[in-house]
């Protein structure tokens, strides 16, 4: 009787065992890899989560590389830090990636990083914002946007509302210093005040490209100028955050304000503002990058070359014509 309850107690305990394994997902209870060696293995160096548009192009190239369509994504946030994409980089080169894609916080500094990269036989992607490199082979392609050319089609709507003689006071936040996005967006602006005699920029400052920074750095300019004509702002949330400041302080904006807003990403929450007349100009900058790195991969995988350069196309919205459609037929 005593060996027949033994027997059970075992048998018990060795069924609740598998289950357990079976239930906390141990890795060698799980179904194998399937077909590993077949993923394309993709390292992403992004540059942080700084900002709506980061999300949202962080979003895109996720829900490209997925497992589901053959990709193995190896996702790296620096949270803003040259030092951090540099680190990433060298460990997508240690683990023989297939593919990897920067997203470059900053324009200098990357050839050295590219060249492990080339000796490694890795193909490398620039997303985004664009590097200044001594040797255009050190890396395969880049898709992103034309900086310049947004700030330009601000300048064409600033010339538009205010009379080129006119006395303005304009006050510069700008984005990460050194980033493609703050030195683009800064000609444009350089361009249109060399043009326009009575533009004056009073103050220039970056906030970073985020919401907080934005807000510090527009608290202190308020301080200084008891009249402010344009604000001349790199993104949204730097935009978001100055109007937190005038808020507290009092200060109007928009289509019935002092203070007329200029402002570049084109986020949700951007064009939210924009139809509810709070930003005058919001010039988009298109974050959907997955598909368009992934074409560039496909090239490649079939043994073509994708052109050198892919700048994605962008359009802009007025306080003045935007609608609610405008903004749900939209996918960020
Ligand atoms: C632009 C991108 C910029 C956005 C910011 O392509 O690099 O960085 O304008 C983001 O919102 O932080």
């Amino acid at each position: 009787m005593k060996k027949i309850t033994v027997i059970v107690v075992v048998c018990l305990l060795f069924i609740a065992g598998a289950l357990y394994m079976r239930m906390s997902g141990n890795p060698s209870q799980s179904v194998p890899d399937q077909s590993a060696s077949d993923m394309i293995v993709v390292g992403f160096s992004q540059v942080g989560a700084e900002s709506d548009w980061r999300m949202a192009n962080t979003k895109s190239m996720r829900e490209t590389f997925t497992e589901a369509r053959g990709y193995k994504l190896l996702f790296r946030d620096a949270q803003q830090k040259q030092s951090n994409q540099i680190e990433a980089i060298r460990e997508f080169i240690s683990q023989k990636v297939n593919y990897i894609i920067l997203a470059p916080v900053m324009e200098e500094g990357w050839d050295p990083v590219l060249k492990e990269a080339k000796d490694a036989g890795i193909p490398f992607v620039i997303v985004d914002r664009m590097i200044k490199t001594s040797d255009e082979s050190l890396y395969t392609s880049w898709v992103g946007s034309d900086f310049r050319k947004e700030g330009g089609t601000a300048m064409t709507w600033m010339e538009k509302n205010f009379a080129s003689d006119k006395d303005l006071v304009i006050v510069h936040l700008q984005g990460s210093r050194g980033s493609s996005a703050q030195i683009g967006r800064t000609e444009g602006l350089q361009a249109g005040v060399s043009k326009n005699l009575g533009w004056k920029i009073v103050v220039r400052d970056s906030g970073d490209f985020t919401q907080v920074k934005g807000k510090e750095v527009m608290a202190r300019i308020l301080k200084q100028y008891d009249k402010i004509d344009v604000l001349y702002c790199e993104n949204d949330n730097m935009a978001f955050g100055a109007m937190e400041a005038m808020d507290e302080v009092g200060r109007t904006y928009g289509v019935k304000g002092e203070v007329t807003i200029i402002s570049f990403d084109a986020t949700h929450k951007g064009l939210e503002e924009t139809l509810a007349g709070k930003i005058n100009y919001n010039v988009e900058c298109n974050p959907l990058h997955g598909p368009r790195v992934e074409q560039i991969i496909q090239l490649m995988e079939n043994g073509n070359t994708p052109s050198k350069f892919a700048y994605v196309d962008e359009k802009a919205f007025d306080a003045a014509s935007i609608t609610k459609e405008d903004i749900d037929a939209r996918s960020y």
